[in-house]
């Protein structure tokens, strides 16, 4: 059964990395796996990229034809993909053909005989309207589904947007209004986790956030945030005369906190949203991931589970990759900030990698239901996957 994962969030989210990250991590786990690039707006991918749009339409044209700015233009080719599906669904086709004939001269047997292990990583565009309010890239990818294959939708986030509690309400609700226009199994999460050494101390320890419980205790803080805004204080003639002075409560705050609560209720009585904690460089953090996706997608519990499988993909099936407790997370990449800095510099400048090969070892202790259940097949797994991951890190082009 073919697989794919669609990559949607908003702009600099981290969906190009992300998509060169996981084709690697795949990669070298042995799971044929290829990049779409969706993006018209991507003049250079950093991954190999298996079909690119731009090769069907030119962002950069249709903002000259149709007198459009860079927002106006990425629709607009959208809707040219739509429009032009033969292009996607040949190109997809003729992919699975180059993939049987290399599946047939490595001598692995590809049964089903239709899209069989086919994987796809789709990088989409980053505009909100897309995958919010926009009719083309879901009429994508229900084709794409006609087709076949099992969809996962990955909605990436930035988690600097957990630094400030209007931030994260409004990307609470941005995940469910496009859970509402993509209809697709679903996990959101907080890339760039390692970046959240900058932010200042959060009143929330980070489970808070991924496990999106409890929201009335943002509530105070969401106040506040709002009691010095700017545009709270203009609206109030008491800051008139002193403009650092918080407001005291006035009609309109009532009003604010009624909307606070009725929207935090909302997020939380439906129970839908989740995060699951990303640093695209750390294999320990890659491999949770991919677990979570295959858990959504079904690729855990594969109808060919196990038989032409290498041994590395019946490993992330059996669930070797062990699963990242997100207080591990907070202790590595919040807490341990200070020691994370120079971890974090040596991997980015293509050093040691001693970051990487620490959350490996990590995954290793926990996974797969403790040390004492591991036999020995799977202990030589391990090695071998970690001298096979020492060779072959996940190393991502840092734009910024
Ligand atoms: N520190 C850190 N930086 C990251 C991570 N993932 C991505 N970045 C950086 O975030 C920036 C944006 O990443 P992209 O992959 O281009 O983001 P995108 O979502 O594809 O952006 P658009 O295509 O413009 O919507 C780049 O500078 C990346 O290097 C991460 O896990 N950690
Ligand atoms: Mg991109």
């Amino acid at each position: 059964m073919p697989f794919a994962q669609l990559v949607i969030g908003p702009p600099g989210s981290g969906k190009s990395t992300y998509c060169d990250g996981m084709h690697q991590l795949m990669s070298a786990i042995g799971r044929k796996c290829s990049v779409v690039n969706l993006d018209p707006a991507n003049d250079a991918t950093s991954y190999p990229c298996a079909l690119d749009v731009r090769d069907l339409v030119s962002l950069e044209e249709i903002m000259q034809d149709e007198e459009l700015g860079p927002n106006g233009g990425v629709l607009y080719a959208l809707e040219e993909l739509e429009n032009n599906w033969q292009w996607l669904e040949d190109g997809l086709k003729e992919l699975k053909g180059i993939w049987t004939r290399m599946c047939i001269v490595w001598a692995l047997r590809c049964t089903d005989g239709a899209l069989s292990d086919d994987y796809i990583l789709f990088d989409c565009p980053g505009q909100v309207e897309l995958f919010t309010s926009h009719d083309s890239l879901p009429n994508v990818f229900f084709r794409l589904e006609k087709m076949g294959y099992r969809l996962t939708v990955l909605h990436l986030l930035d988690s600097h947007t957990i630094t400030r509690p209007s931030l994260y309400i409004s990307s609470l609700l941005l995940c469910l209004r496009s859970m509402l226009h993509l209809p697709f199994p679903v996990v959101n999460v907080l890339t760039k986790i390692d970046n959240l050494h900058n932010a200042g101390p959060l009143p929330f320890n980070l489970d808070f956030y991924t496990e999106v419980q409890d929201l009335e205790y943002l509530l105070p803080h969401l106040e506040a945030e709002q009691a010095i805004s700017p545009l709270r204080k203009r609206d109030s003639p008491s800051s008139a005369s002193d403009p650092d002075r918080p407001n005291p409560p006035s009609e309109s705050d009532s009003k604010w906190h009624k909307l606070n609560l009725a929207l935090i209720q909302l997020i939380q009585d439906h129970s839908l949203v989740g995060f699951t904690p990303l640093a695209v460089e750390d294999k320990a953090s890659m491999l949770n991931l991919l677990r979570a996706i295959d858990r959504a997608s079904g690729y855990a519990f594969g109808s060919e589970k196990g038989v032409n499988d290498s041994v590395w993909k019946v490993a992330m099936r059996e669930g070797w990759g062990g699963q990242m407790d997100v207080r591990d997370v907070q202790e590595r990449w919040i807490d341990g900030r200070e020691g994370f800095g120079e971890v974090a510099g040596q991997a980015v400048q293509g050093g040691s990698g001693d970051g990487m090969s620490e959350g490996v070892e990590r995954v290793g202790g926990d996974g797969g239901g403790g040390d004492e259940d591991e036999d020995e097949e799977t202990e030589e797994m391990r090695r071998a996957f970690e001298k096979r991951n020492d060779e072959k890190g996940i190393r991502v082009v840092r734009k910024g």
